[in-house]
């Protein structure tokens, strides 16, 4: 069994019922969700990688700005991570069929949804978001 960490941004949880239909379309299932709102430190902490980016405080404000909701994704076989990115969409230019073109808004920052880019960052990423679902499972 492989798995992921997507989270909905602020704005877009109305959409929540097509975006899981679509990570059931690749076999996919989310087998754990949580609305939450994130504070400082989960922020810092998902975000680690561009807390020097220009973008970031853009980036902070609006990930507070409402809820988000947490899902554990989980699908047996491989290329998961990959798969979920191919159906999520690219950061900068979405395309057509994607989840951040078919529900978004044309904004790079707020582009629907985050999905991990790779194993490591879904393992780091979940153990943020699910720590007590990741006791004693790590791969
Ligand atoms: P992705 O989420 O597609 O993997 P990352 O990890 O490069 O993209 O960036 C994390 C988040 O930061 C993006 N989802 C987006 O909300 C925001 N972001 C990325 N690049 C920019 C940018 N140039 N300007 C504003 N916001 C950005």
């Amino acid at each position: 069994m492989e798995r992921t960490y997507l989270m909905i941004k602020p704005g877009f949880l109305k959409y929540e019922k097509q975006i899981e239909k679509r990570i059931n379309e690749i076999g996919a299932t989310v087998t754990h969700k949580k609305k939450m709102k994130l504070d400082d430190v989960t922020i810092t902490k998902h975000y680690a990688e561009h807390l020097q980016k220009p973008f970031f405080p853009e980036l902070k404000e609006y990930m507070q700005s409402g809820e988000v909701l947490a899902m554990f994704v989980e699908r047996d076989g491989e290329n998961l991570v990959a798969d979920i990115r191919k159906i999520v969409g690219s950061t900068k230019n979405p395309e057509k069929g994607t989840i951040r073109h078919d529900f978004g808004i044309g904004n790079i920052t707020k582009n629907v949804i985050h999905a991990s880019d790779s194993n490591e960052a879904a393992e780091r990423e979940l153990n943020i978001f699910f720590p007590e679902l990741m006791q004693g499972k790590e791969q």
